[in-house]
């Protein structure tokens, strides 16, 4: 008898493995299982997923709080049978903190310092030496300052660029310019690098289009390490041929993995990495996925705990 279920559910069964190898040990007094094997659905407590099949979740009548495998719980949103009613508690451990710290300080860097155009300029053995502006010349904007956000835009004001960030309350940390919802456009005019980290929500959904992208000022950067649904792709395709954006960097992508042939392989002004920026792993990941619900389970505040449809 497997007695209290907690049921893991990946679409990579490799992945799978060593992610519920991590959990045993960490989650005594329950039985830790792929979702496939559960045999008795009643007696599954938590389910811990990513892109979870259509209406698994629902077929758990004792589900307590579902656990997002990442910061993002749009993958749970998507699934329209959803038992509403039972909380998602995100995952957001200081590794992960600190690898999109990484991911975003990098390419920002890398677009403020013209690096693809110098690595083209080498593909042609081209000595293309030219200066560019400082950071504290250099205008960042962070679309989304929820935890993540908030962090890379303390990172970056650390190397001196000037940061702003956008969110629908306007609030953020002491000492980066903030703009609320009424803001955003005052705020894309004043971004030479836009960074979205922005929650994938109805509201949010194909935000950098050709509308948002035409307000940034020509030839701006975009870095996009949130969701593909942000970004409308052609908007992004005819921004960079008209040369309002100038490059983009994109983790992310309506469709993963990226298609084969997908123009933004093979684009100059495009760089493409396949949705690592801040890829969770299982032995830092496995540690606070079991403290959150143990805290759950002791009835402490879980501070990523939230609803399916309570916005961003
Ligand atoms: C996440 C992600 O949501 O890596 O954490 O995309």
């Amino acid at each position: 008898m497997p007695g209290r279920i907690v049921a893991v559910s990946m679409p990579r069964p490799d992945r799978m493995e060593a992610w519920i190898a991590e959990f045993r040990p960490l989650l005594p007094g329950f039985t830790v299982l792929p979702a496939s094997e559960v045999r008795d659905a009643g007696a599954v407590e938590y389910a811990i997923v990513w892109k979870p099949p259509a209406g698994l979740l629902k077929g758990y009548p004792n589900l307590k709080a579902t656990v997002s495998v990442g910061a993002g719980i749009d993958h749970v949103a998507a699934d329209a049978e959803y038992p509403r009613g039972v909380p998602v508690i995100k995952t957001i451990g200081p590794d992960m903190t600190l690898r999109m710290q990484e991911y975003v300080c990098l390419h920002v860097l890398r677009l403020h310092r013209d690096q693809p155009r110098l690595e083209a300029a080498q593909r042609r053995g081209a000595w293309d030496q030219h200066s560019t502006p400082t950071a504290r010349d250099r205008r960042v904007g962070i679309l989304g300052m929820g935890h993540l956000g908030q962090a890379a835009a303390l990172a970056l004001a650390g190397f001196g660029f000037d940061v702003a960030g956008w969110s629908r309350s306007g609030r953020g940390p002491e000492g980066i310019a903030m703009f609320g919802a009424e803001g955003l456009e005052a705020f894309l005019a004043r971004t030479d690098i836009l960074v979205c980290l922005l929650p994938l929500t109805a509201e949010t959904e194909g935000i950098l289009d050709a509308r948002t992208l035409g307000m940034l000022p020509k030839g701006a950067c975009l870095v996009n390490a949130a969701r593909g649904g942000h970004l409308v792709e052609e908007d992004l395709l005819a921004a960079l041929a008209s040369g309002q954006v100038s490059h983009a960097t994109l983790d992310v992508f309506a469709v993963e993995p990226l298609p084969a042939g997908h123009p933004f392989w093979s684009h100059p002004q495009v760089t493409v990495t396949p949705h690592v920026a801040s890829l969770i792993d299982p032995k830092s990941g496995g540690r606070v996925i079991a403290g959150n619900i143990l805290d759950f389970e002791a009835g402490e505040e879980v501070r990523d705990l939230t609803w399916i449809g309570r916005g961003y």
